[in-house]
Protein backbone atom coordinates (compact mmCIF):
# COMPACT_ATOMS: atom_id res chain seq x y z
CA UNK A 1 0.00 0.00 0.00
CA UNK A 2 1.57 3.46 -1.16
CA UNK A 3 0.38 6.41 0.97
CA UNK A 4 1.46 10.55 0.25
CA UNK A 5 0.70 12.71 2.42
CA UNK A 6 -2.95 14.70 3.19
CA UNK A 7 -4.18 16.89 0.48
CA UNK A 8 -1.20 15.16 -2.09
CA UNK A 9 0.45 17.93 -4.01
CA UNK A 10 1.66 16.75 -7.66
CA UNK A 11 5.07 15.74 -6.15
CA UNK A 12 3.11 13.38 -3.87
CA UNK A 13 0.91 12.33 -6.48
CA UNK A 14 4.05 11.61 -8.91
CA UNK A 15 6.18 10.07 -6.28
CA UNK A 16 3.39 7.33 -5.75
CA UNK A 17 2.56 6.64 -8.75
CA UNK A 18 6.49 6.49 -10.40
CA UNK A 19 7.09 3.88 -7.45
CA UNK A 20 3.73 1.99 -8.36
CA UNK A 21 5.54 1.69 -11.63
CA UNK A 22 8.38 0.23 -9.93
CA UNK A 23 6.66 -2.29 -7.94
CA UNK A 24 4.88 -3.20 -11.13
CA UNK A 25 8.36 -3.60 -13.13
CA UNK A 26 9.47 -6.65 -9.78
CA UNK A 27 6.06 -7.96 -10.24
CA UNK A 28 4.92 -6.45 -6.81
CA UNK A 29 0.89 -5.76 -6.53
CA UNK A 30 0.41 -2.46 -5.12
CA UNK A 31 -2.36 0.03 -4.65
CA UNK A 32 -2.05 3.90 -4.36
CA UNK A 33 -4.07 5.52 -1.49
CA UNK A 34 -3.66 9.03 -1.32
CA UNK A 35 -5.43 10.32 1.94
CA UNK A 36 -6.95 13.26 -0.06
CA UNK A 37 -5.42 14.42 -2.99
CA UNK A 38 -5.67 18.24 -4.27
CA UNK A 39 -7.49 19.74 -7.14
CA UNK A 40 -4.68 20.62 -9.06
CA UNK A 41 -2.97 16.95 -8.82
CA UNK A 42 -6.94 15.33 -9.98
CA UNK A 43 -7.00 18.06 -12.46
CA UNK A 44 -3.34 17.17 -14.17
CA UNK A 45 -4.03 13.27 -13.79
CA UNK A 46 -7.16 13.44 -15.84
CA UNK A 47 -5.86 15.72 -18.35
CA UNK A 48 -2.61 12.90 -18.43
CA UNK A 49 -5.38 10.26 -19.13
CA UNK A 50 -4.05 8.76 -15.93
CA UNK A 51 -6.87 7.14 -14.04
CA UNK A 52 -6.06 6.07 -10.63
CA UNK A 53 -8.92 4.18 -8.60
CA UNK A 54 -9.25 5.10 -5.26
CA UNK A 55 -9.20 2.29 -2.99
CA UNK A 56 -9.83 1.64 0.60
CA UNK A 57 -9.84 -1.99 1.66
CA UNK A 58 -6.89 -2.91 3.60
CA UNK A 59 -4.41 -6.08 3.65
CA UNK A 60 -3.88 -7.60 6.56
CA UNK A 61 -0.72 -8.72 5.53
CA UNK A 62 0.67 -5.63 3.60
CA UNK A 63 3.72 -3.61 3.42
CA UNK A 64 3.58 0.26 3.05
CA UNK A 65 5.29 2.48 1.51
CA UNK A 66 5.01 6.64 2.05
CA UNK A 67 6.62 8.90 0.14
CA UNK A 68 6.45 12.69 0.32
CA UNK A 69 6.10 13.11 4.16
CA UNK A 70 7.89 12.10 7.06
CA UNK A 71 5.49 13.45 9.64
CA UNK A 72 2.62 10.90 10.66
CA UNK A 73 0.00 14.07 11.37
CA UNK A 74 0.23 14.18 7.37
CA UNK A 75 -0.92 10.50 7.25
CA UNK A 76 -4.71 11.64 8.46
CA UNK A 77 -6.73 8.53 8.92
CA UNK A 78 -3.94 5.97 8.08
CA UNK A 79 -1.63 7.15 10.95
CA UNK A 80 -2.27 4.74 13.51
CA UNK A 81 -1.99 1.80 11.08
CA UNK A 82 1.25 3.12 10.01
CA UNK A 83 3.00 3.50 13.34
CA UNK A 84 1.79 0.27 14.96
CA UNK A 85 3.60 -1.39 11.81
CA UNK A 86 7.27 0.78 11.53
CA UNK A 87 9.00 -2.31 10.63
CA UNK A 88 7.05 -3.04 7.15
CA UNK A 89 7.03 0.62 6.08
CA UNK A 90 9.48 1.90 3.72
CA UNK A 91 9.73 5.71 4.00
CA UNK A 92 11.34 8.48 0.47
CA UNK A 93 10.59 11.48 1.55
CA UNK A 94 12.74 14.88 1.24
CA UNK A 95 11.63 17.10 3.62
CA UNK A 96 14.56 18.51 5.68
CA UNK A 97 14.57 17.69 8.79
CA UNK A 98 13.04 14.47 8.63
CA UNK A 99 9.56 13.82 11.01
CA UNK A 100 8.35 11.25 13.51
CA UNK A 101 8.21 8.53 10.78
CA UNK A 102 12.00 8.38 10.29
CA UNK A 103 12.41 5.42 12.45
CA UNK A 104 10.74 3.29 10.05
CA UNK A 105 12.77 0.05 8.79
CA UNK A 106 13.44 1.13 5.64
CA UNK A 107 13.81 4.56 4.57
CA UNK A 108 15.06 6.69 1.66
CA UNK A 109 15.69 10.14 3.35
CA UNK A 110 17.34 12.72 1.48
CA UNK A 111 17.41 16.64 1.70
CA UNK A 112 16.41 16.70 -2.01
CA UNK A 113 14.21 19.21 -4.40
CA UNK A 114 11.54 16.73 -4.76
CA UNK A 115 10.50 12.85 -3.85
CA UNK A 116 9.49 12.56 -7.61
CA UNK A 117 13.84 12.82 -8.30
CA UNK A 118 14.53 10.05 -5.55
CA UNK A 119 12.33 7.78 -6.89
CA UNK A 120 13.16 8.77 -11.09
CA UNK A 121 16.74 7.68 -9.66
CA UNK A 122 15.77 4.50 -8.36
CA UNK A 123 14.08 4.00 -11.79
CA UNK A 124 16.73 4.97 -13.60
CA UNK A 125 19.31 2.64 -11.38
CA UNK A 126 17.18 -0.43 -12.10
CA UNK A 127 16.85 0.68 -16.09
CA UNK A 128 12.96 0.71 -15.55
CA UNK A 129 11.26 2.21 -18.98
CA UNK A 130 8.24 4.49 -18.20
CA UNK A 131 5.18 5.78 -20.19
CA UNK A 132 5.16 8.69 -21.62
CA UNK A 133 2.02 9.90 -19.55
CA UNK A 134 3.87 8.91 -16.59
CA UNK A 135 7.09 10.53 -17.38
CA UNK A 136 5.25 14.24 -18.07
CA UNK A 137 3.82 13.31 -14.68
CA UNK A 138 7.48 13.32 -12.80
CA UNK A 139 8.27 16.25 -14.97
CA UNK A 140 5.09 18.12 -13.17
CA UNK A 141 5.91 16.71 -9.85
CA UNK A 142 9.39 17.90 -10.30
CA UNK A 143 8.37 21.39 -11.40
CA UNK A 144 5.36 21.48 -8.98
CA UNK A 145 8.81 21.24 -5.40
CA UNK A 146 11.36 22.90 -7.54
CA UNK A 147 8.78 26.16 -8.33
CA UNK A 148 9.87 25.89 -11.59
CA UNK A 149 13.85 25.09 -10.83
CA UNK A 150 14.26 27.80 -8.68
CA UNK A 151 16.16 24.82 -6.88
CA UNK A 152 17.71 22.50 -8.41
CA UNK A 153 20.39 19.69 -8.06
CA UNK A 154 22.56 17.40 -9.77
CA UNK A 155 19.73 14.79 -9.30
CA UNK A 156 17.28 17.55 -10.15
CA UNK A 157 18.90 17.10 -13.39
CA UNK A 158 19.58 13.83 -13.48
CA UNK A 159 15.80 12.95 -12.90
CA UNK A 160 14.62 15.85 -15.59
CA UNK A 161 17.01 14.09 -18.05
CA UNK A 162 15.73 10.20 -17.35
CA UNK A 163 12.04 11.82 -17.73
CA UNK A 164 12.55 13.04 -21.02
CA UNK A 165 14.49 10.05 -22.58
CA UNK A 166 11.26 8.39 -21.53
CA UNK A 167 9.13 10.82 -23.77
CA UNK A 168 8.16 12.96 -20.95
CA UNK A 169 6.51 16.26 -22.69
CA UNK A 170 7.93 19.73 -20.94
CA UNK A 171 5.25 21.71 -22.90
CA UNK A 172 3.14 19.64 -21.56
CA UNK A 173 3.96 19.61 -18.34
CA UNK A 174 4.31 23.34 -18.04
CA UNK A 175 0.83 23.85 -19.63
CA UNK A 176 -1.25 21.86 -17.16
CA UNK A 177 1.07 23.01 -14.13
CA UNK A 178 1.21 26.89 -15.63
CA UNK A 179 -1.68 27.23 -18.16
CA UNK A 180 -2.68 30.40 -16.87
CA UNK A 181 -5.55 28.83 -15.49
CA UNK A 182 -5.50 30.01 -11.99
CA UNK A 183 -8.30 29.81 -10.42
CA UNK A 184 -11.08 32.63 -9.74
CA UNK A 185 -10.67 31.76 -5.85
CA UNK A 186 -6.96 32.00 -5.87
CA UNK A 187 -6.82 35.20 -7.71
CA UNK A 188 -8.78 36.51 -4.72
CA UNK A 189 -7.01 34.83 -2.40
CA UNK A 190 -3.95 36.07 -3.60
CA UNK A 191 -5.21 39.81 -3.79
CA UNK A 192 -6.65 39.48 -0.56
CA UNK A 193 -3.56 38.45 1.28
CA UNK A 194 -1.23 41.09 -0.18
CA UNK A 195 -4.25 44.14 0.81
CA UNK A 196 -4.23 42.20 4.33
CA UNK A 197 -0.90 42.19 4.51
CA UNK A 198 1.56 43.64 7.39
CA UNK A 199 5.03 44.69 5.70
CA UNK A 200 7.12 44.96 8.41
CA UNK A 201 10.46 46.85 7.78
CA UNK A 202 13.13 45.02 9.91
CA UNK A 203 16.96 46.08 9.45
CA UNK A 204 17.16 46.15 6.02
CA UNK A 205 14.46 43.40 4.99
CA UNK A 206 10.52 43.97 4.09
CA UNK A 207 8.59 40.85 5.97
CA UNK A 208 4.83 40.25 5.05
CA UNK A 209 2.68 38.54 7.66
CA UNK A 210 -0.84 38.05 6.45
CA UNK A 211 -3.32 35.90 6.39
CA UNK A 212 -6.10 33.72 4.26
CA UNK A 213 -8.36 30.98 4.04
CA UNK A 214 -6.78 29.13 1.48
CA UNK A 215 -4.26 29.18 -1.01
CA UNK A 216 -1.20 30.20 1.85
CA UNK A 217 1.33 28.97 -0.46
CA UNK A 218 0.12 30.76 -3.73
CA UNK A 219 -0.49 34.05 -1.87
CA UNK A 220 3.78 33.59 -0.32
CA UNK A 221 4.58 33.35 -3.39
CA UNK A 222 2.89 36.52 -4.71
CA UNK A 223 4.36 38.52 -1.85
CA UNK A 224 8.05 37.06 -2.84
CA UNK A 225 7.33 38.34 -6.37
CA UNK A 226 6.59 41.79 -5.25
CA UNK A 227 9.83 41.84 -3.61
CA UNK A 228 9.20 40.89 0.09
CA UNK A 229 12.02 39.03 1.72
CA UNK A 230 10.02 36.75 4.05
CA UNK A 231 6.55 36.10 3.92
CA UNK A 232 4.42 34.42 6.54
CA UNK A 233 0.58 33.25 5.21
CA UNK A 234 -1.26 32.51 7.90
CA UNK A 235 -4.51 30.24 7.22
CA UNK A 236 -7.61 29.26 9.59
CA UNK A 237 -10.56 27.13 8.03
CA UNK A 238 -13.57 27.30 9.73
CA UNK A 239 -12.98 23.89 11.53
CA UNK A 240 -10.12 25.93 13.17
CA UNK A 241 -7.69 23.69 10.78
CA UNK A 242 -4.52 25.85 10.77
CA UNK A 243 -1.91 25.94 7.71
CA UNK A 244 1.01 28.16 7.03
CA UNK A 245 3.23 28.96 4.22
CA UNK A 246 6.43 30.67 4.14
CA UNK A 247 8.72 31.56 1.50
CA UNK A 248 12.20 33.53 1.85
CA UNK A 249 14.47 34.50 -0.56
CA UNK A 250 17.63 33.07 0.07
CA UNK A 251 19.64 35.92 0.84
CA UNK A 252 17.73 36.13 3.66
CA UNK A 253 17.79 33.04 4.94
CA UNK A 254 22.01 33.24 4.63
CA UNK A 255 21.94 36.88 6.26
CA UNK A 256 19.82 35.98 8.96
CA UNK A 257 19.91 32.10 9.57
CA UNK A 258 16.21 31.90 9.84
CA UNK A 259 15.74 28.68 8.12
CA UNK A 260 12.41 28.27 7.55
CA UNK A 261 12.36 24.55 7.53
CA UNK A 262 14.40 23.55 10.31
CA UNK A 263 13.91 27.14 11.99
CA UNK A 264 11.03 28.63 11.66
CA UNK A 265 8.40 25.65 11.64
CA UNK A 266 10.49 23.92 14.43
CA UNK A 267 9.44 26.90 17.00
CA UNK A 268 6.31 27.33 15.76
CA UNK A 269 5.94 23.45 17.12
CA UNK A 270 6.70 24.61 20.31
CA UNK A 271 3.66 26.75 20.40
CA UNK A 272 1.31 25.55 18.50
CA UNK A 273 -0.63 22.40 17.68
CA UNK A 274 0.99 20.96 14.78
CA UNK A 275 3.80 19.76 12.76
CA UNK A 276 5.97 21.26 10.41
CA UNK A 277 8.96 21.45 8.01
CA UNK A 278 10.73 22.19 4.66
CA UNK A 279 13.55 23.37 3.33
CA UNK A 280 15.69 26.53 4.35
CA UNK A 281 13.69 29.73 1.94
CA UNK A 282 10.21 27.10 1.96
CA UNK A 283 7.87 26.13 4.81
CA UNK A 284 4.78 25.07 5.76
CA UNK A 285 2.99 24.10 8.89
CA UNK A 286 -0.59 22.48 9.30
CA UNK A 287 -2.16 21.91 12.90
CA UNK A 288 -4.59 23.64 14.81
CA UNK A 289 -5.60 27.23 16.14
CA UNK A 290 -6.84 30.29 15.76
CA UNK A 291 -5.92 33.02 13.63
CA UNK A 292 -4.89 36.18 16.32
CA UNK A 293 -2.82 33.81 18.36
CA UNK A 294 -1.08 32.51 15.60
CA UNK A 295 -0.38 36.08 14.22
CA UNK A 296 1.27 36.60 17.35
CA UNK A 297 3.08 33.97 17.90
CA UNK A 298 4.25 34.13 14.35
CA UNK A 299 5.26 37.88 14.85
CA UNK A 300 6.80 36.95 18.69
CA UNK A 301 9.69 34.04 16.86
CA UNK A 302 10.35 36.28 13.93
CA UNK A 303 11.19 39.60 16.23
CA UNK A 304 13.11 37.23 19.02
CA UNK A 305 15.19 36.13 15.96
CA UNK A 306 16.31 39.02 14.35
CA UNK A 307 17.03 40.82 16.96
CA UNK A 308 18.69 38.56 18.74
CA UNK A 309 21.11 36.14 16.86
CA UNK A 310 22.32 38.55 14.26
MN1 LIG B 1 7.45 17.04 -2.24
Amino acid sequence: MIFTHVNADPDAVASALLLKHLFNFFKIKSIVLFPGINRESKEILSKLNIYHLEKTEQYSNAFYAIVDTSNSVLLDKYKDIIIRNLDKVLLIDHHYPFGDLKNARYKILENETSTTVLIAEILKIFNVSLPKSLSTLGLIGVLFDTQRFRFISLKTLEAVAYLLENGGVYDQALNLLYGGNVEYSEKIARIKGVKRADILKIKKYIVAITHVSSYEASVANALLSLGVDLAIVVGVRKNKELRISARATKKFVKDTGLYLGSYLMKELEKYLDGKGGGHDTAGGFNGRGDLYTTLKIVEKILLEKMYSSY
